[in-house]
Formats: structure tokens, sequence, C-alpha cells
């Protein structure tokens, strides 16, 4: 059977500052979508990277004393560094400074121009060297203010190229129509639609003259190419798009049948869902499945970045709590799609309720009672189910159904919140059958042995379920049970029933309790101090 093809990006982020929590947040989160997709046995591509073009950053070069490139290579290493510590496991990483980019982007320009989608004439905007956007009159308004980040935009011009989207805009109007769940959340759509191509959209400007930091255009080296067009371009350039070897191209993107996800902020939407569709299109080539605009890590002074220095890093979260304490915080605690406020308490909370008292304490009491009662062997039990067997069964069936299509919808936060109730019903199933009691009776041997025969299959399938998340503990908790390799898998899972026999053994705690009041006052520390480990 042909395996389904699954392919997963991030943004490419500016290597602009150092990546802070909200950028872990987006690449956590298609981690752990890539992850889930490659349990089920889907072939999946998950790409991640940095935009390394453009005025703001040749500015900061500037202003730091040192090349564009220098100062893009040390960044950019901070941004590996990161992601190799929050245990990303991104199929390749792409620079839009790397040859195989650059020569994909100016060849893909030179396909433009020869289909006469790109031509040459005169900019003159609005310009705002934050945004790298220009806008119209109307858009900047009588403050002259950029409609998207506020600050005060400059009147520029230039010439330069232009891309004919007034080609495109009828097609992109029937695509969206043809394909309900392009963009997520769906208000998105309508907000596009009236704000930007209802009003009319104008040919985009596609090349610059006024800083060198950037892809040259071939047909005219004066100019180079408008960042954007650079920046989009890495989805298909990091499969081998029109390079010798674009089998991964052939494979996963040339294939309708490929579900194509592109994760993104709400910042970036206008370009992801009206220019890259528009691209593609110009190109010949097939659009994305989705565009899915997940929601913004905040503080409780509004967003989370950079330049309003309320950025918390990922560092010193790992360092104290462990990895898997932070992605699991991420996925669960702001409901993939909305916005999310972090707060130190909130990450202590998150940290003892789900993963040290409710799976943790599963765990722990349920090799414990294996221990005290069998030998630490799981029974194999083919007798009767009680009612709170059959529920405690039905539950764990439902709950991979359940988390198959969620996590397929892309309602992640919900499908990981499926697993933890699931978990929470196991352990009212203990408080419920009671087998302290039942231990106590010979006679109740056998019911005995069902609690301990359904509470190894629960830890199993939830252990599985959640090892997207849990990088570093989900074996742990398959090495207590005494899971064997060969049914550390998904499709076991499936199979209720198969443990019987092993022997478990008992270890640490899978996460130790956090005292409360010290933690929270160590993150607030953290937050207010130096925390960029691999900036120094
Ligand atoms: O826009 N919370 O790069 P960028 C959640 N280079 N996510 C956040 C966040 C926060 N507080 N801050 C940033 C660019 N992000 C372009 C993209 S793609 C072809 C080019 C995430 O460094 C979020 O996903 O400004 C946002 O869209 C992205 O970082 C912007 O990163």
């Amino acid at each position: 059977m042909n395996k389904k093809k699954f392919f997963i990006s991030t943004p490419i982020y500016y290597p602009s500052a150092s990546p802070h929590l909200g950028h872990a947040y987006c690449t956590t989160l298609a981690d752990v979508i890539a992850r889930g997709k490659r349990l089920r046995g889907y072939d999946v591509f998950f790409v991640t990277g940095t935009d390394e073009h453009g005025e703001k950053i040749q500015k900061n070069a500037e202003a730091a004393g040192v090349t564009p490139q220098e100062f893009v290579d040390k960044i950019v290493e901070r941004f590996t560094s990161l992601w190799d510590a929050m245990k990303i496991s991104n199929d390749d990483f792409i620079r839009t400074t790397e040859e195989r980019h650059v020569k994909t982007v100016q060849n893909i320009f030179s396909d433009m121009v020869k289909n006469d989608d790109i031509y040459l004439g005169s900019y003159e905007g609005w310009y705002c060297v934050h945004e790298e956007s220009y806008w119209t009159e109307t858009q900047v308004g009588p403050d002259h203010i950029c409609p998207e980040c506020g600050r005060p935009v400059e009147k520029k011009s230039e010439p330069a190229f232009f891309f004919k989207c007034s080609k495109y805009v009828d097609s992109l109007l029937k695509f969206y129509d043809e394909h309900p769940n392009f963009i997520t959340p769906v208000a998105r759509k309508n907000e596009m639609i009236n704000t930007f191509i209802k009003p009319g959209l104008s040919d985009l400007c596609v090349s610059r003259t006024t800083f060198d930091w950037g892809i040259p255009v071939k047909e005219a080296e004066d100019h180079v190419v408008y960042v954007w067009l650079d920046a989009l371009t890495n989805y298909i350039t990091v499969l081998g798009y029109g390079q010798p070897d674009d089998s991964k191209f052939q494979y996963f993107w040339n294939d309708p049948e490929t579900e194509i996800v592109h994760l993104i902020g709400a910042d970036i939407t206008r370009f992801h869902v009206i220019y890259w569709p528009m691209f593609l299109e110009s190109l010949g080539l097939r659009e994305p499945s989705r565009v899915f605009v997940h929601g913004l890590m905040m503080m409780k002074d509004g967003k989370m970045s950079k330049s309003k220095g309320n950025a918390v890093s990922a560092y010193p979260l790992i360092e104290r709590y462990g990895v898997d304490a932070v992605r699991y915080y991420l996925v669960s605690e702001i409901t993939f799609g909305q916005n999310g406020v972090f707060t130190p308490e909130q990450f202590v909370e998150r940290v003892n309720n789900d993963l040290v008292n409710n799976l943790g304490n599963l765990l722990n009491r349920s090799v414990s009672m294996m221990a005290k009662y069998f030998d630490g062997v799981i029974p194999e039990y083919k007798g009767e189910l009680n009612d709170l067997d059959t529920e405690l069964k039905k539950a764990a069936e439902k709950t991979i159904v359940a988390y198959e299509a969620l996590a397929d919808d892309l309602k992640i936060t919900e499908a990981y919140e499926e697993v933890m109730q699931l978990v929470s019903k196991a352990n009212k199933y203990i408080q419920d059958s009671e087998p302290w009691s039942l231990a106590k009776d010979p006679e109740k041997k056998g019911q005995l042995e069902s609690v301990m025969y359904h509470l190894a299959n629960v830890i199993y399938i939830a252990g599985t379920l959640l090892s997207p998340i849990l990088v570093e503990k989900a074996h742990l908790i398959f090495d207590q049970l005494g899971i064997p390799e060969d049914l550390r898998n998904y499709e076991s899972i499936k199979n209720f029933g198969n443990l019987g026999g092993l022997k478990t053994q008992k270890g640490d705690l899978l996460f130790p309790r956090l005292d409360e009041a010290k933690e929270v006052e160590y993150i607030q520390s953290v937050m207010a101090g130096p925390k960029e480990k691999a900036a120094a």
C-alpha cells in the first residue's frame, strides 16, 4: 500500500534577533504534528529555516559593524541550537542565503519574466522598513502609519519589477471557493478578501534597488528580488524544485494527494494566502492544502516580541524542567489557533496538574500495584469484564479514534486533551475499582487481574499517543511497563490486551512535583535576567 504523504512547514524566521518562546511555540507545534503523522505511518517532510535577506537585516548588520552574512550566520546558529534543544525533528533546515535557494529564486523570477507575469515598471508608495512592505495612501491614513505594525512609513520611489496579480485574482477566488479548508481559521479568509482583494489588488512590486542584501535579479543586476518572493519560494526550494535532483519535489509537492500544510502567525497571512498561491499558479504548480494561522504567545503586556523587550527564552525552562515539560506546556496551555498568555503560575500548574498528578501518578501507582500484587508481571486476563472495565476499554478505543480525527483536523490541543482525559479516567477507574480491597479477597483475584491488565493497556495507549510530545519520557513509560521494542508502535496499541506476561519495572517518578511558590519565583527571575545561553 502506498504511504500517505504529508508536508509541513513553519515560517522561515528572520535571523534579526535570538529566537524566543513565541518562535519555539510555532516550531514545536509543527514538530508535534510531524511526529504524530510519522507515528501513524505517514511519509513526512518537515521544514523550518531562516529568511536572511532584506533591508532590515542589512541595517541591523551595519549597526552591529559586521557584514550581513556574518550577522545572520551568528544568529542562525542560535535558531539551530534552540531546535536541537527542543528536539525538533525537521527533515531539512533552509537558509535563503544558500546557493540552492539563490539559484532557484533567480530561475523562478526568469520564468515569470518569460511568462509575462513579471514586467519592469516604477514604484512610488509608502514604505515600512520594519514590515518591508509598501502601502497605499489609504492604508497608511492621514498619520502615515504602517497598518501592520503601527510604525511611521516613508515615501519612496524606485524602478521596479512587478508581478501581475490582476491576472490571477479570479482563479484565486475560485480556488478559495473550491477549497473551503484552505485558510484556517476561516474568518481570516473573509478578512483577506474584504481588506486586500475587494478594494482592488495592485500588482506586487517584486524587486528593490534601494539596498543590495538580497538575491540579484539576473535580468537587471542592480535589482534584488523582493524578500517575500524570495522567502515564500523556500517551501519548494527545500524539496529541490528546479534543481538537478528534484526527486523530493516530485514525490511530495507534485503529488496532488500529498497534504501540504503551512503553519504561520497571523501577521504573515496575506503573503501566504494571496501571493503564494498566485506565484505557484504562475509556475504551473499545485497549491498547498492548508494555511493554518496559529495564535500568538502573549505576555501580560501584549505580544511576546524581541522589539517589545518582553521575550522569554525557552532555555532556562528546558534546563530546569526538561524539554518534555516545555513541549507539553506549549501544546496544552494555548489552544492551537488561539492566542495565549505565558505566566509562570500557569506553567507550573500545568506541569503539576497534568504531568505529575495525572500521568506520572497513574504510571507510578499502577506499576507499584503490579509489583505488590503480581510480582511485577502484567496479568493475562481473558475473563468477563465488569461495567467499569468495559467503560475504560471503550474510552481507550474511542480516544484513539478521536485523537486521529482531531489531529488530522489540526485540532492539536484538543487531540492531546482527549488523551489526558483518558489518563484521568484511568485514575478514576482505580478509585472506583478499589484494587486494594480486591487484593484482600482471594475470590476476587480475577477482578484484580482485570484491573491491572486494563491499566497497563491504557497507559501503553496513552504513552504512545503522547510520544510526539514526550520525546524523552515516552520511552521511560514503556520501559516501566516492560514493553518490548516490537510493540512500541502505533498499530500495536490497537490490539487491546496484548501485554499479558510482560514484566514491569518500577522506575523514577516520570515528572517530579514542582514547588509552586519556589518555581514561580525562579521563572520570574529568568524572565527578567540574562537568558540567552546560545547568544553568549
Ligand atoms: O515573518 N507567538 O519572520 P519572523 C507565536 N521571515 N508565534 C510567534 C511569535 C509569538 N509571540 N512571534 C513570532 C517572518 N512568532 C518571515 C516569514 S515565511 C515564508 C517568512 C512566529 O521571524 C509566528 O509563526 O517575523 C510568526 O508568523 C513568525 O514567527 C514570524 O517570524
